[in-house]
């Protein structure tokens, strides 16, 4: 970044930092942007995962019913790349922010349990996460080793799935609502690393009275919502605001 771009949003750091310092509600609301920097692809940057597939393919309710197999595998696979990734600098200081009393909560779009792992109480998963799993056919919860393993339901022998929220479904109710009510009490919400391209959870940051600022590598469809922009990797801009 060069010299004239770095000055103006080094000021808007200073606001951010000022802002949550003052802050008495302030809420976090990440997407898949606050996780490359551990390593995982988001969905719609350039070869983010939607380039390499189709998400109607693997990620709604036509395909989990039409060609099951595939979704099966394409999570499969999923887990498999989360686990060889871990929390980077910016969950960590996330939950820092949390254990200080700075932030009461992250809503995330994200399913790879990130900010649990660095230490965030306080996580409300609005599209479900790739820890749980549940019967297709009956409902009944079951293991990651039952779904890994390609064995069908142990309660009905129905066709198992993880806990992940697929294009046409409705969101998780507690989680939506916890969001909701949080987003609506904030006094300053930091939304990072999401292009808010998703219904509905790209409503939430709209509801907050209080300060709005966007942490993303680019701006999205809805800048003219936000008190501050900073353009940047999440993780460096978290360290810089911490500072
Ligand atoms: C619903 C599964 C009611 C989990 C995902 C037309 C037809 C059918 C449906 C619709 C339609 N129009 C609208 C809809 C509704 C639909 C929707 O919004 N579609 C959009 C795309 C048009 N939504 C739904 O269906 C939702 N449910 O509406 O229920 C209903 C019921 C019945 C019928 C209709 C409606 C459910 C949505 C759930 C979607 N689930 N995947 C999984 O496998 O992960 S999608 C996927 O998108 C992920 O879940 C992801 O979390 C979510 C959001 O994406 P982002 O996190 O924002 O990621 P993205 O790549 O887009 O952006 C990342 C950003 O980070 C980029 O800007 C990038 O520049 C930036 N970045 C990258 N690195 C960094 C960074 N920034 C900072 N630092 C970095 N280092």
């Amino acid at each position: 970044m060069g010299e004239r771009e770095r000055e103006p949003r080094d000021n808007g750091i200073r606001r951010v930092a000022q802002w949550l310092r003052k802050a008495r509600r302030a809420v976090a609301l990440t997407g898949a942007g606050m996780s490359t920097e551990s390593g995982i692809p988001d969905f719609r940057s350039q070869g983010g995962l939607w380039a390499q597939v189709d998400p109607r393919e693997v990620a709604t309710v036509e395909a989990l019913e039409t060609n099951y197999p595939r979704v099966r595998e394409f999570y499969r696979k999923r887990i498999d790349e989360i686990k060889k990734h871990r929390p980077h600098l910016g969950h960590e200081i996330l939950a820092r922010w949390e254990k200080a009393g700075r932030l009461q909560a992250v809503a995330t779009q994200n399913i790879d349990g990130f900010h649990q792992m660095a230490g965030n109480r306080a996580v409300h998963e609005l599209h479900g996460s790739l820890r749980r799993f549940y019967c297709l056919d009956c409902g009944r919860p079951a293991t990651e080793a039952e779904f890994l393993g390609g064995e069908p339901c142990p309660h009905c022998r129905g066709r198992l799935r993880p806990g992940v929220v697929m294009f046409g479904e409705l969101l998780p109710m507690d989680a939506w609502n916890a969001a909701e009510t949080a987003m609506r009490a904030a006094d300053l919400v930091l939304v990072i690393g999401t292009s808010l391209e998703v219904y509905p959870v790209n409503q939430l940051p709209a509801l907050s009275q209080g300060k709005r600022v966007l942490i993303n590598l680019e701006p999205t469809d809805q800048q003219a919502l936000f008190d501050e922009v900073l353009i940047g990797r999440a993780g460096e801009v978290l360290a810089a605001i911490d500072r």
